[in-house]
C-alpha cells in the first residue's frame, strides 16, 4: 500500500497515523477559560463540555470569580477555570481546539482585553515550548495573573511554585465547583 502522508506522519489528533510508528505521546496540557459577559457560567460549562467531547479532559479546577486584568476600567468581573487534559494533541491543534470554543460561544472581537463572552487560552502543553506569531506556549503572560494560577494551582500544585501565585496580580475568589 501507498501514502501520500510522511512516514510517522500526525493524524488529526497530533499522533501517528502509522502503526508501526508506535503509540503518540501523551502530554500533560491545560486551557484557561474565562467569561465576564452573558451568562457567564453557562458559557464555561458549553466550552467544558465541548472539550470533554474530545475524550482527554482529565480534571476541571475550581470555579473562581476574578477581578479584570487589562483593559477598561468598567468591566465585569470574570468567571475563570482551567482544564486539564491527557492529550496527543499539538500545542496547534489546541489552539484549533480553543478557536473553536469561543466561536461557539459566539465571541465578537470589539475592545481588545475588553469583555468577552469566552476567552479559551493554551497554558502549557507538557514541556512543549512554541513561539509562533499567533500562538505562544507557555502562554505569555500566565505567570502574572492569579485567575489562571491560582485554579492552575488546584489542578497541578507542582506546577505552580507558591511565591510565583502570590507575586501574581489580580484579586481572585473560589466560588464552588463547575
Ligand atoms: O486572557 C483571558 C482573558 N482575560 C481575563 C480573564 O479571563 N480573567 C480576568 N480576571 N481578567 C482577564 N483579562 C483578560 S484579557
Amino acid at each position: 500500500m501507498t501514502s501520500d502522508a510522511p512516514p510517522g506522519g500526525d493524524s488529526r489528533r497530533g499522533g501517528s497515523a502509522d502503526p508501526a510508528a508506535g503509540a503518540p505521546t501523551v502530554r500533560r496540557a491545560f486551557i484557561g477559560l474565562g467569561s465576564n459577559l452573558g451568562d457567564r457560567l453557562a458559557a464555561l460549562r458549553q466550552a467544558v463540555a465541548q472539550l470533554k467531547d474530545g475524550g482527554d479532559v482529565t480534571a476541571v479546577s475550581p470555579l473562581y470569580e476574578t477581578e479584570p486584568v487589562g483593559g477598561p476600567e468598567d468591566q465585569g468581573a470574570f468567571l475563570n477555570v482551567v482544564v486539564e487534559l491527557a492529550t496527543s494533541d499539538s500545542p496547534r491543534q489546541l489552539l484549533t481546539r480553543c478557536q473553536a470554543l469561543e466561536e461557539a460561544a459566539h465571541r465578537v472581537r470589539t475592545v481588545r482585553f475588553g469583555p468577552r463572552t469566552l476567552d479559551a487560552d493554551v497554558l502549557l502543553v507538557g514541556d512543549l515550548e512554541v513561539d509562533d506569531p499567533d500562538l505562544v506556549v507557555p502562554h505569555p503572560r500566565m505567570w502574572e495573573r492569579r485567575f489562571v494560577l491560582a485554579p492552575l494551582a488546584d489542578l497541578a500544585p507542582d506546577l505552580v511554585p507558591r511565591d510565583r501565585l502570590i507575586a501574581a496580580g489580580g484579586k481572585v475568589v473560589r466560588t464552588g465547583t463547575m
